[in-house]
């Protein structure tokens, strides 16, 4: 008997919202929203529901995503759900910018999948189920469901009123599973912020009527002082040793008051157990216990999650890489400079979505990014973006390095020098700031001895922008990370790392990402 053990969350660090995890024999598949960016939904790979390789992205051609030249930012792509059913895997979700749900399929999760079949249904928030008679269900926000016909998206049937949750905003995120002889019906209430819940109940029927569970919401952080908040866009998933598992989306937000979160929502798992027919889970935590012998249990420890690409491959770009609404095959190639990644600008600035970028989320908080570029006679470099309005950049071009703020209607230098022609070196560090830990509550802060009485602002992290020379690293400035926040920009993303080019063609040899010691 092996014992229990801890596995760490968030299992899918960076922005990756409204989860869905299907299992298939040992494997199990998870994919999440993806907004402006292009490719779209991506998926990820498991055997132990803590360590998540992403394997592709379901949308990964412009004929399967249209994402016109207004799509902006937290618009496009939202909440996708995955299911496996006859030997076919399906994936279902909404492009809010055209107003439709798209559903795909495909036999290998990794690729290709389908042309898109439209779903002429209102709400957000599509989810996938089959009856006892083989028939198939969507379910959507609402919360309401209507039987279809999964081959040509006609709507048979509906829509059928299911259960609205408890009262809470927002009744969204519904997902019906077959357990047992009942049908239950989770749904997630109070909004995709800090008031975010989630709520069950159960019918004889798919139909209903639905009978609520005895304690909803079963899960909620709100008005409590967890580090982990906003806990809610769930799905379930039974493992291979038979334990349940539930994967969500929640915040980490640091640096008080307010907090703030500069990673979007990111997924966790927890483990579920039933009493009484019903699930039950623990709070969300950094660190959770796996009972013994379950696939987590079973985990090796989690990937740090460096990551560096060379740009040797000359195909494909790694599916982690997104760029904003589309990547036209003529503005990148991994062949013009063989082990280079080459950009050509399609837009002259960062400030609107046209402009050529291939990006990676941040996934730690404390993490170090670094490109070699060589500019040529073009402008480029090192983006760490949340928005065409939120965005701290460190480019070179004509043999200046310069840091520049976007914030809002303001844009500034913030340092700059100058460099010999050629490749150079830019990082861009991010540092939590200690001011006051997470958990120091406003009555520890107003009572320590030695305390300042009041509450002091304190930054979430600091930004550094740094280009290396041949007397060493340069710090060119130091910016606070609160603006480059959802508190600050809003929306449902989080930060992304951007290689970018806005004024001809620049080369990039490579791109090194790696967490520091306190993310
Ligand atoms: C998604 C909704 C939500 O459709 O946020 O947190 C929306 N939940 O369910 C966008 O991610």
């Amino acid at each position: 008997m092996t014992d229990s053990a801890t596995f760490g969350n968030p299992v899918v660090p960076g922005f990756h919202p409204d989860p869905s995890v299907c299992r298939v024999g040992e494997d199990y598949y998870l994919v999440c929203s993806s907004f402006e960016y292009f490719p779209g939904v991506p998926i990820f790979h498991s055997r132990d529901l803590v360590n998540w390789r992403q394997i592709g992205n379901v949308l990964d051609r412009p004929s399967q995503l249209e994402l016109p030249p207004d799509t902006h930012a937290s618009a496009g792509i939202y909440a996708p759900t995955i299911r496996h059913h006859d030997g076919r895997f399906y994936m279902v979700t909404t492009n809010v910018t055209t107003g439709r749900h798209l559903l795909v399929t495909a036999t290998d999760p990794a690729g290709p999948w389908s042309e898109p079949v439209h779903l002429d249904v209102p709400h957000i928030d599509p989810s996938l189920t089959w009856d006892d008679n083989g028939d198939c269900w969507l379910t959507v926000s609402g919360v309401e469901s209507y039987r279809i016909d999964p081959e040509t998206g006609t709507v048979l049937e509906g829509p059928v009123p299911m259960w609205s949750g408890t009262g809470g905003q927002y009744p969204e995120a519904p997902h019906l599973y077959r357990i047992g002889d009942w049908w239950y019906l989770l749904v997630s209430e109070g909004g995709t912020h800090t008031g975010h819940a989630v709520s069950i109940a159960r019918s004889r029927s798919i139909r209903g009527p639905f009978e609520p569970g005895p304690v909803n919401p079963f899960l909620t952080h709100r008005s409590t002082d967890r580090l982990v908040q906003a806990t809610g866009h769930a799905d379930l998933v039974q493992a291979t040793d038979g334990s349940w598992w539930m994967v969500l989306l929640g915040i980490r937000a640091k640096g008080q008051w307010p907090p703030y979160h500069v990673l979007g929502r990111e997924t966790f798992l927890v483990p579920v157990r039933w009493e009484d027919g019903w699930p039950v889970v623990d709070p969300v935590e950094e660190t959770m216990t796996a009972p013994a012998g379950s696939p987590p249990a079973l985990a090796a420890a989690r990937d740090p999650g460096s990551y560096r690409d060379d740009f040797d491959a000359t195909d494909a770009l790694a599916p982690e890489w997104i760029s904003l609404r589309e990547r036209p095959k003529d503005s990148w190639s991994l062949t013009e400079r063989p082990g280079w990644l080459t950009l050509h600008a399609a837009g002259t600035t960062l400030d609107r979505s046209g402009a050529t970028m291939v990006a990676r989320r941040q996934q730690h908080h404390d993490c170090r990014a670094g490109v070699h570029v060589d500019p040529g006679a073009g402008r480029a470099g090192l983006t760490l973006r949340i928005d065409e309005a939120h965005h701290y950049d460190i480019e070179v071009a004509d043999g200046l390095v310069q840091v520049i703020g976007r914030v809002g209607p303001f844009r500034q230098v913030f340092g700059e020098l100058s460099v010999p022609a050629g490749p150079v070196t830019l990082t861009i560090t991010t540092r939590t700031d200690d001011l006051l830990p997470p958990t120091v509550t406003a009555a520890d802060q107003v009572t320590a001895p030695g305390a300042p009485f009041g509450v002091r602002p304190a930054a979430c992290d600091t930004v550094s922008f740094e280009v290396l020379t041949d007397d060493g690293p340069v710090v060119l400035a130091e910016l606070d990370g609160r603006y480059l926040s959802t508190e600050v920009a809003a929306g449902f993303t989080g930060r992304v790392f951007g290689l970018y080019v806005t004024e001809g063609s620049a080369a990039f040899d490579w791109f090194d990402y790696r967490p520091s010691a306190r993310s």
